[in-house]
């Protein structure tokens, strides 16, 4: 922390421009020693194929259906879809007290791998680009029918993922849910009130103080947003202006590849553990109307706070006034930045 930058040990308030909310920030809790425990995790043994599993190629899912023998990525429709396009569409509002409407929508399961004992981390770079080419082929597929279509994965068993095989959903509306729909309007009102596209300007701005950096190539870059809630939260990002997932070109796609690799290997060796998180892709929505505002990212909240098995908690004061966090987003930055670029599985071998 250089002397100039002392006022931000005290609390204080940060605003987050993308969703137009507020958080505090109390780095004076933290500011002793760092507590983080990394000692090694046990190595888990687990095989490259589980006779169990309902997404390992070949074997029969919950609802009877059977996977393909797919040597790659595998895309099927969920079995249990939270959306489904509606039989009998309708919409009710009862003086703005009990409004309700019928959705469109269906859900997607995505395979990374037909190794069961793999995560994305652990993958080869060259491996990650036929996961980018799937959420691409998806996001231009179901954006011909939906205006909204979240890629996201949920990983590790704290976030209630129990299937360690590495995989991805898709869930695709005819609506914008809340996430999106605020950074719709923060981004457009932005773009009316600067003249400049509110991601694209940030991550300019970003790249020159190199405070909040994890990881950057000439394609990406990816940062401990200034207004994160979460303790490692990040934001990544393509430099270049880019609606949508995709819209990335080959250049994009390879440095993609190379800075997902480097985000999850750093994530992974900081608590010497396979990290947790969810994450999702963010665009430009499929409603035929103007979208210069749009920037394309990916966020991932990782709900860890200082070892494997420290979480943070959205309680108390979180739930009832605003998010708050504790660690400074430039410390949790430069403890990212700092780990090597090598997974911590593979020094051990
Ligand atoms: P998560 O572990 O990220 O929750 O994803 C698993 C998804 O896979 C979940 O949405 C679906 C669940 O509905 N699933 C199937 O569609 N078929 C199955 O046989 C098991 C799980
Ligand atoms: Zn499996």
């Amino acid at each position: 922390m250089t002397d100039q930058n002392t006022h931000r040990l005290q609390p204080h308030r940060r605003y987050n421009p993308l969703t137009g909310e507020w958080l505090l920030l109390s780095p004076h809790r933290t500011q002793r020693p760092w507590q983080g425990k990394t000692e090694d995790a046990p190595m888990v043994q687990i095989t490259e194929y589980d006779s169990k599993c309902y997404l390992c190629p070949g074997n029969v899912r919950m609802g009877g259906q059977q996977n393909a023998e797919y040597p790659g990525t595998y895309v099927f429709d969920n079995d249990f879809k939270a959306l489904t396009d509606c039989e009998q569409p309708y919409s009710e509002d009862e003086d703005g007290l009990f409004r309700s409407e019928s959705t469109d929508g269906t859900c997607r399961v995505i395979c990374f791998s037909r190794k069961h004992n793999v995560t994305l981390a652990e993958m080869d770079e060259a491996d990650l680009l036929p996961v980018i080419d799937v959420w691409k082929e998806q996001m231009t597929e179901l954006s011909e029918k939906y205006r909204w279509v979240q890629i996201f994965e949920n990983k590790g068993e704290i976030m209630g993922c129990s299937n360690p095989h590495p995989h991805g959903q898709i869930w695709a509306s005819d609506y914008i849910p809340e996430e999106p729909y605020k950074e719709d309007l923060s981004q457009k009102a932005y773009l009316e009130q600067h003249g400049k596209n509110l991601l694209v300007e940030y991550l300019a701005r970003e790249k020159d103080k190199q405070e909040r950096i994890v990881a950057e190539n000439t394609e990406w870059l990816c940062v401990v947003p200034y207004w994160a809630t979460w303790p490692f939260e990040v934001l990544l990002a393509p430099l270049r202006p880019t609606l949508r997932l995709q819209d990335l070109d080959d250049a994009q796609q390879k440095g993609l590849a190379a800075i997902m690799k480097e985000l999850l290997v750093k994530y992974d060796n900081l608590f010497s553990t396979s990290f947790p998180y969810s994450m999702g892709w963010h665009g430009a929505p499929a409603n035929g109307e103007n979208n210069d505002h749009w920037q394309l990212h990916a966020h991932y909240y990782p709900p860890l706070l200082r070892s494997a098995d420290i979480k943070k908690f959205m309680v108390g004061y979180e739930m009832l006034g605003c998010p708050q966090r504790d660690i400074l987003p430039e410390q949790a930055a430069e403890l990212l930045r700092n780990q090597s670029t090598t997974h911590f599985r593979m020094k051990r071998q």
